[in-house]
């Protein structure tokens, strides 16, 4: 390990050499960068050393490949994953710098929309932790997810820029590069299939390592930019077109310009198919180029090579590798097809039917006109293989990425255990009868470098001193904590670190306009906003609860602050009124003299990666309250639980097992069951049947309709009380229930801690690491390697 001397010195270099500013006038980014640097320095030799391991052992290697790596800031997860904390805080006091400071300066790298996003961004951290050796493929995008800010009350958003600043972790590949081809034609020649697209673009590969826990294993994360074959056309611009000569690098580098800010639903643009068959085909080449470097016999491509297919995003994969082993290495169709479907995998991270990804035949035969045959080629063999069969992968015009991702993987996995039997019981019914072992499981999980080291460094402290700090990478070391939560000092402690939290929120929300008592329960709610996820639910319990504190102020009520966090899509209208309800609710909350004391709503703008680390480690209730047998499996809700918040929650997703293992003492659970759902559907009227059943709710309703809160809310009363597909009326009485018993059990706080550190205590199992295991064993077929 550097000595302390060493990395000062070496950040004074960097600040020197590499961006060529001395101390006297460096700002905070020129700090940060250099830092950035040398820690990078300390991470090219143990990334080296696990690539030479990998060849020297001939190690089975994993690609994940995925639309969307929401990393968040790099900097402080290698920083503490070199064990250099201690070191750098020191190298920046010497300058009278503080370290938080200098981290808090990097700008998140928010190259994704959610938990799809997220989730790969942990399974990195996690493969280079375990020492598997892996890569993840995607996309450069210049501009990632929009930035929200919000005026009176509405979302606006506006481009992210995180490009802006040098970004000091990567490595440009100019070498590494493919060239991509759409459209054109298809001909026989020679006895050989020949596609000929009319246009082109390069993609030219960025590589970033990702570095494990205690720097024992680095990983690369290979992201693709597209950039034009032709940079310039001069004979336009020598002709005076000066706009027109720039257009070829303007097309192409279109591609990789901006993340797709849909959540959930895909408009079916041109443009995302041609971002998705970009980063997959350049992936594609080079995992073969690779493979090829070391083997000669294609047969052995499944027993070394295991492609995840991260959502159907990436399933053209499967007809783009036939396509590469039939077309361009000579092999028959079939035998492609088999040897494709050993290397690929698919995880399904939704059941909602307007997510499940298709494609027009027409759009498809326009831009991937040789695909379009080989999708055609897949789905008769399919027939073939089963007769009986009655799905395909076209349907109505369109082709069908879910079965298609299926027909071509050797399995298909599911994030949470519910998810996994209700895929089997909808929308892959069928393809599960013919293929009965190729659906299994991988619940989600968190990386706790981020999501306990990093992010709470008072409980980490605290966890640490209890049992030592293997928990670090061996998560369910934390059952140790078990016996302590009937220990009054260590609950006192663990109350004191999440005390000290609240009050850093407190004052970050303070600076933002919204005054709150560290004292007060709080109550998160933090995602997308989606009608499934019910933000609706939440804040119309809010207005029902304020109403009868209002009533009756004096009644003894427990103090609280409803936080909210999210973005809504910018095409996703509901959605949008959802926030511009919440934020109008807390204008007139927030400003009640009567009940300010005792309730407080805050939405801080922009929710990330980073203000999620801020969020967490302060809450004490996590609102999980989608509706039964919509949300796949969450991964926030993991977070709160290891930090110590309680779970309101509906039996969806992963909220069943982490209910399983918390103990359902230690959960509030509400709400009708993912087969409830289904059959309250059928009962005619069911919203106003609800509604008349339950005063609070109508009241509630009433007051959103008659503009207590500003006018333009009636579409969201109009939808409670009509369709309500998701069933917010249905579950309100019982939502409004538990969270009397919320405010119950938080009344004793010492019983509230006791079941705060229990919840800690039996969360270890919810680590990405135990999820990346279990990919390896039942998936992937994959070692963890040591390196050189
Ligand atoms: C999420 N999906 C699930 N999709 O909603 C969540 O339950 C699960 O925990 C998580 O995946 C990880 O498995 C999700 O985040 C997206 O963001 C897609 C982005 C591209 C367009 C369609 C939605």
């Amino acid at each position: 390990m550097p000595t302390k001397t060493d990395l000062r010195d070496d950040i004074q270099h960097h600040l020197k050499y590499s961006l060529g500013k001395d101390a006297g006038h460096a700002q905070i980014t020129d700090w940060r960068l250099a830092l950035s640097y040398a820690i990078r320095d300390r991470i090219v030799d143990p990334w080296f050393a696990s690539t030479r391991a990998t060849y020297a052992q001939k190690g089975k290697r994993v690609y994940y490949l995925s639309m969307e790596f929401l990393i968040g800031r790099l900097l402080e997860d290698a920083v503490v994953n070199l064990g250099l904390m201690d070191e750098a805080e020191a190298a920046f006091k010497a300058n009278d710098l503080s370290l938080d400071d200098v981290l808090g300066d990097e700008p998140d790298a928010a190259l994704g929309n959610g938990g799809l996003g997220r989730l790969a961004a942990c399974f990195l951290e996690s493969l280079s932790t375990i020492g598997c050796p892996a890569y993840g493929y995607g996309i450069r995008y210049e501009h990632g997810l929009f930035k929200q800010s919000f005026h009176e009350g509405r979302q606006i958003e506006s481009p992210e820029d995180w490009l802006t600043q040098p970004h000091a972790w990567e490595f440009e590949r100019p070498e590494a590069a493919f060239r991509i081809g759409f459209g054109g034609s298809v001909e026989e020649l020679g006895g050989k299939t020949v596609w000929t697209p009319s246009e082109a673009v390069i993609a030219e590969a960025f590589d970033t390592p990702i570095i494990g826990w205690e720097g024992r294993w680095a990983n690369t994360l290979r992201l693709w930019a597209a950039k034009p074959e032709q940079v310039f056309d001069l004979d336009r611009f020598n002709a005076g077109d000066y706009y027109g000569a720039a257009e070829p690098e303007n097309l192409a580098r279109t591609i990789s310009r901006v993340l797709y800010p849909d959540d959930t639903t895909d408009e079916g643009k041109r443009l995302r198919l041609k971002q998705e068959f970009f980063f997959t085909a350049a992936s594609l080449r080079d995992i073969l180029r690779r493979f090829e470097s070391e083997y000669d016999d294609l047969e052995l491509l499944p027993q070394k090579v295991a492609i995840q297919l991260n959502d159907t995003h990436p399933a053209i994969a499967g007809p783009e590798l036939v396509r590469l082993l039939a077309d361009e290495k000579g092999m028959p169709v079939e035998k492609a097809i088999e040897i494709a479907r050993g290397c690929l995998s698919y995880t399904n991270h939704t059941l909602l039917p307007e997510a499940l990804e298709r494609w027009s035949e027409g759009l498809m035969r326009d831009l991937l006109p040789r695909h379009m045959q080989l999708i055609e080629e897949i789905d008769a063999a399919h027939a073939r293989e089963n007769p009986s069969r009655g799905v395909t992968m076209t349907d109505d015009g369109d082709v069908l990425m879910g079965p298609l991702a299926f027909a071509m993987a050797h399995k298909v996995n599911g994030v949470s255990a519910l998810h996994t039997e209700l895929m089997k019981e909808t929308v892959f019914e069928e393809l599960h009868r013919l293929h009965p072992d190729r659906i299994v499981n991988q619940t989600n999980g968190v990386t706790p470098r981020r999501w306990v080291l990093s992010a709470n460094p008072r409980l980490s402290a605290l966890i640490t001193e209890a049992i030592g700090d293997g928990w670090v990478d061996d998560l369910e070391r934390l059952s140790k904590l078990e016996p302590m939560a009937d220990d009054k000092t260590f609950r006192d402690a663990f109350a004191a670190a999440k005390r000290a939290n609240k009050a850093d929120l407190a004052n970050y929300l303070g600076d933002r306009g919204t005054n709150v008592d560290p004292d007060a329960m709080f109550d998160v709610q933090i995602k997308r906003i989606h009608e499934y996820k019910r933000q609706h639910l939440n804040i119309i319990e809010t207005i029902a609860h304020w109403q009868e504190i209002k009533d009756n102020p004096g009644a003894g009520w427990v103090p609280r602050v409803k936080i909210f966090g999210g973005k809504a899509a910018p095409g996703y209208v509901f959605a949008k009124e959802i926030i511009h309800l919440i934020n109008a609710v807390a204008e007139v909350i927030n400003t009640d003299a009567d009940t300010g004391h005792l309730l407080k709503v805050a939405y801080p703008a922009n929710y990330n990666v980073t203000l999620a680390e801020r969020l967490i480690p302060a809450a004490e209730l996590s609102e999980q309250i989608s509706t039964a047998g919509k949300e796949a499996s969450g991964t926030g809700n993991m977070k709160f639980a290891l930090n110590g918040a309680l779970t309101v929650g509906t039996l969806d997703g992963a909220n069943v097992e982490i209910r399983d293992l918390v103990g359902a003492e230690n959960f509030f659970l509400f709400g009708m069951t993912a087969d409830e759902v289904v059959k309250r559907r059928e009962v005619e009227g069911h919203a106003q049947k609800a509604i008349d059943a339950d005063p609070r709710l109508k009241r509630a309703l009433d007051a959103i309709r008659s503009g207590t809160f500003g006018p333009g809310f009636e579409g969201i009363v109009d939808n409670v009380s009509g369709p309500d597909y998701f069933l917010v009326a249905s579950d309100f009485t019982d939502f409004y229930r538990a969270q009397r018993e919320v405010e119950k059990a938080y009344a004793d706080q010492d019983a509230w801690t006791r079941m705060a550190v229990l919840n800690t205590a039996r969360s270890g199992w919810f680590s990405s690491d135990r999820t990346i295991r279990g990919y390896m064993r039942d998936v992937w077929y994959s070692e963890a390697l040591a390196a050189e």
